[in-house]
């Protein structure tokens, strides 16, 4: 077994709404560290690349819309198996379908948009959070 690392973005909804301090939180509360840290509005060009899986899809341009429309926090986060922990604790893509506890259920709703307002990403494999992490923080390298 290995430490991970996730790429975690607090998406533009969650920033408006003022809820970066209470996903930090809950990161941290699980126990997981916080190993990079940057807030910033993303350009079309690092959305473009991190979406590329959803390009051509109905709710691309909306995604890629909504996502630049404001701040994120982009985090690494970092401790076992947390790839597949902070997708338990973020909860289903959907946040009326989320359920109660999780960020989705607990902070998020269906505000009737083209695409899901749901507060959070993370990376769902060690291959989609290198690639992730080398596009938010290249700094960071490994
Ligand atoms: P995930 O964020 O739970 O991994 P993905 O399928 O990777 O979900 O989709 C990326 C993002 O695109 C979602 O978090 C959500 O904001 C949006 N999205 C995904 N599927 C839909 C959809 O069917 N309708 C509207 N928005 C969607
Ligand atoms: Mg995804």
């Amino acid at each position: 077994m290995t430490i991970e690392r996730s790429l975690v973005l607090v998406k533009p909804d969650g920033y408006r709404r003022g809820l970066t301090g209470e996903v930090l939180r809950r990161i941290e509360a699980k126990g997981y560290t916080l190993a990079g840290l940057s807030v910033l509005t993303p350009t079309r060009e690092q959305l473009a690349a991190h979406y590329a899986e959803h390009a051509g899809k109905p709710f691309y341009e909306p995604l890629v819309e909504f996502m630049s429309s404001g701040p994120v926090t982009a985090v690494v986060v970092e401790g076992q198996d947390c790839i597949k922990g902070f997708r338990s604790l973020a909860g289903a893509t959907n946040p009326t379908e989320a359920p109660p506890g999780t960020i989705r259920g607990d902070l998020g709703r269906d505000w009737g948009r083209a695409v899901q307002e749901n507060i959070v990403h993370g990376s769902d494999s060690p291959e989609s959070a290198a690639r992730e992490i080398a596009i938010w923080f290249p700094e960071l390298g490994s």
